[in-house]
């Protein structure tokens, strides 16, 4: 008589197992079509109604999943959505992609992780195999989801199995994708891992199995806030090189070249995006309740969030020096996605500064080709159109976000006074405008 495990095995290696992926957003859907592209029947399932109604007309809305490879798996009956999580009951595998933002009071919103697993506990059977992705504080599986889950005669790692595997995503990575980035897995016991390596395995090239849940939840928070810890370090730099008045980025460039014990990070506006700002908090937040205080993190995430109001001095004292006050002074801003070539508003920076400028007088404006309207945070505005008028009546041009799209040679030779805190203007030489580097 075959045990669960051996059933599920037979299962994953025939193509039988039947998919669920709760969420289904830039890490959901990506993992949607890749276990699909294998043959599996997968089901995206989520609370917004419109994104199922897409995905279920073969309409991708995620730049990085093309609309043709999801409507061609659609329409073989690979991928459909639902809004009905009683489907959760039928498959063999859940995987749940769900945000983990933080509260106003910066501590973690659980929610989402907490409501997809009431979900499943109304519908899980013996057999499940439950992956969760969604990035979280070391502990989050083990405390919060396995308690729920094993319960009514569920024997952990014999008849449902529970791993946590944290997602990988960088949007708009022309290089690295959901099917060739190695994932790491960790599970409640060694079949859970076993399980979840041979189906995930299948999707993806490599798998690196790590001792516990715990562990893999501290895999992810350290690869985030490795970065967050070192663009804070760089920004410190930014704003020390300005004090010895000395080029940051051209000493970052010459660093560069050291070719080992050493990795380039950038001086920016800020962080943004919703996980390289959020993702250490995670961890900080777990430790205090442990009494320790994450210090690198804390100090990075007070010199981050200390550059929009940097950013804003410099253009009070770039406007100073022409006579100007911010105060009445028509500022453009150039960007507002939180990183290149992006559309995600979501913690950018650019946010930040255009409040702190409206707040001391300044007439803004901004101009981002892949955000045409803005409606976020208090701010709702349009997208001006790039002419040369609307560059020349800026008293002072601020990019904030270095679009790829963008002339900036051209941009150099209309505007009167230009903040770059990108050094997008680096092969510009000897530009009309007056710049002034981050
Ligand atoms: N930034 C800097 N200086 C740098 C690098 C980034 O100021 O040298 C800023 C960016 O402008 C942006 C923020 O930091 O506002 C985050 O940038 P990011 O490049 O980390 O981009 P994310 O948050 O979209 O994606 C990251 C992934 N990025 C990379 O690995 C390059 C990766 O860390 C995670 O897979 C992903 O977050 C996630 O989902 O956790």
């Amino acid at each position: 008589m075959s045990t669960m495990k051996e059933t599920l095995l037979e299962k994953i290696e025939n193509r039988e197992v039947r998919i669920a992926v709760i969420g289904i957003g830039y890490v959901g859907l990506p993992l949607v079509v890749e276990f699909a592209k294998e043959g599996y029947h997968v089901t995206g399932v989520d609370v917004n109604a419109e994104k199922v109604r897409l995905i279920n007309e073969g309409h991708s809305y995620i730049p990085d999943v093309p609309t043709e490879e999801l409507a061609g798996l659609v329409d073989k009956g690979l991928i459909s959505a639902s809004t009905d999580f009683s489907v959760l009951g039928e498959v063999d595998a859940i995987s749940i992609c769900v945000p983990t933002p933080l509260r106003k009071t910066k501590d973690p919103d659980m929610s989402y992780i907490i409501a997809a697993t009431d979900e499943i506990v109304k519908y899980c059977r013996k057999g499940q195999l439950i992956v969760l992705e969604s990035t979280t504080y070391p502990g989050t599986t083990d405390e919060l989801i396995i308690p729920r889950l094993v319960k009514n005669g569920f024997t952990l790692g014999e008849d449902i199995f529970i791993c946590f595997s944290p997602e990988r995503v960088d949007p708009g990575n022309p290089v690295y994708n959901t099917r060739n980035t190695p994932k790491v897995i960790g599970g409640a016991t060694p079949n859970c891992v076993e399980v979840a390596t041979a189906l995930y395995g299948k999707a993806i090239n490599t798998i690196i199995p790590v001792s516990s849940t715990a562990a893999a939840e501290m895999v992810k928070l350290l690869e985030n806030t490795f970065r967050a810890v070192n663009i804070g370090l760089v920004n410190e730099m930014a704003i020390m090189c300005d004090k010895l008045d000395v080029n940051v980025w051209e000493v970052i460039e010459a660093a560069s070249t050291k070719p080992f014990g050493f990795m380039t990070f950038y001086p920016g506006p800020g962080l943004g995006g919703h996980c390289i700002p959020i993702d250490p908090l995670y961890l900080s937040w777990k430790l205090k309740a442990l009494n320790y205080n994450a210090r690198f993190i804390e100090m990075a995430s007070e010199i981050n969030s200390s550059m929009p109001p940097y950013v804003v001095t410099k253009v009070m004292d770039t406007l100073n020096t022409v006579k100007k006050s911010v105060n009445g002074a028509k500022v453009l801003v150039m960007g507002v996605a939180y990183k290149r070539d992006i559309d995600d508003l979501r913690e950018s920076p650019a946010l930040d500064i255009i409040h702190l400028l409206q707040d001391r007088g300044a007439e803004v404006s901004y101009h981002d080709a892949f955000v045409p309207t803005m409606h976020h945070e208090g701010l709702k505005m349009e997208s001006v159109d790039l002419t040369e008028e609307a560059v020349s009546a800026a008293d002072c041009v601020v990019i904030v976000t270095d679009h790829t799209t963008i002339d900036y040679a051209w941009l150099a030779e209309h505007a009167r006074i230009i903040v770059d805190t990108r050094n997008a203007l680096k092969n510009i030489k000897n530009p009309k405008a007056l710049v002034e580097l981050l």
